[in-house]
């Protein structure tokens, strides 16, 4: 049985010392481990990004998708063989700028896909510039006087567009998060996590220590039900978001291969798909 140093490889990460990507790829490495897979049998999906790199820190089938678009190309490789365990990532510039449309669809979708986003607040890898989930009043290079704009609300946000497994979590809590993961991988269809993840080279205001003084545990919220979604839209408001732990499950929906006719006999990728000739030949004749 493979443990979480058989999803290491040999490529030294390049990101910079301190940064909370770190913490997020040995979360995916134990979680992988400790659900039972092999590195053969899970395919990490990622967008352009510092946190996109990942897909390449992890010894797995992975694709370095473009900016934006790892989802799409998560979907497609579940929808292809379901047999393989798929991770999408990236950050929430990825996710909630570019991907946005891509996050939402999926998301309502209910493909069984984990995403895992690496919220840092910023752009990391262009050198700084707000993301959308920049603060209001956030100064970078593109935000001299700060920024005006509203920060989107993600897990919000995923609770409206019809989630069915919603959580977040903080890049040190490493046992947290590789539950998290874990139980993210055994949700069957979309789970979103969003890790607050800090840049800590562009970021100089949503750092450690202010994720450690702003923060609140679900688990230190007294009766708090992660399947009551009413109960999850509240502690959100009541937090701005700032919460950590399993923020909604819902067991009951099907997942969209459950929906799916034919999904269950065969996977696609074993499918014959050569054209026989007398298939060919009639196809053919409608075009002439
Ligand atoms: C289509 C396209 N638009 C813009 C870019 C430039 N770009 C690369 S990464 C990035 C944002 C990075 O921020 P985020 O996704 O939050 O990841 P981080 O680097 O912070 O991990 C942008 C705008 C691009 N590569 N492709
Ligand atoms: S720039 Fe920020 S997000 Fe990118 S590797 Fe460095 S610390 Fe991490």
């Amino acid at each position: 049985m493979a443990t979480f140093k058989d999803f290491r490889n040999s490529v030294k990460p390049n990101w910079c010392p301190g940064c909370g990507d770190f913490s997020v790829q040995a979360a995916i490495q134990r979680a992988a481990a400790n659900v039972g897979l092999e590195p053969e049998n899970l395919a990490v999906i990622s967008g352009i990004g510092c946190s996109g790199r990942i897909s390449g820190y992890i010894n797995s089938y992975g694709f370095h998708g473009i900016h934006g678009r790892s989802l799409p190309i998560a979907q497609g490789v579940k929808m292809a063989n379901r047999d393989l365990t798929v991770i999408a990532s990236g950050g929430d510039g990825d996710g909630f700028a570019i991907g946005m449309g891509h996050t939402i669809h999926a998301i309502r979708r209910n493909v069984d896909v984990t995403y895992i986003v690496m919220d840092n607040q910023i752009y990391g890898l262009t050198k700084g510039q707000t993301s959308p989930r920049s603060a209001t009043g956030f100064k970078t290079k593109s935000t001299p006087e700060g920024s005006i704009e509203q920060a989107i609300a993600p897990m919000e946000m995923a609770l409206t567009a019809g989630a069915t497994f919603v959580a977040q979590s903080f890049s040190t809590d490493l046992k947290d998060l590789t539950a998290l993961i874990e139980a993210g991988i055994n949700h069957k269809g979309f789970s979103l996590i969003n890790v607050f993840s800090p840049c800590v080279t562009y970021n100089k205001v949503n750092t450690y220590d202010w994720f450690k003084e702003n923060l609140t545990k679900l688990s230190d919220i007294e009766g708090y039900d992660p399947n009551n979604r009413e109960e999850a839209m509240q502690v959100l408001m009541k937090h701005d978001g700032l919460v950590t732990g399993l923020i909604y499950q819902n067991t009951e929906r099907p997942s969209y291969q459950e929906l799916l006719k034919g999904y269950s006999e065969k996977p696609l990728v074993d499918a014959e798909l050569k054209l026989d000739q007398e298939h060919f030949d009639k196809l053919a004749a409608e075009f002439m």
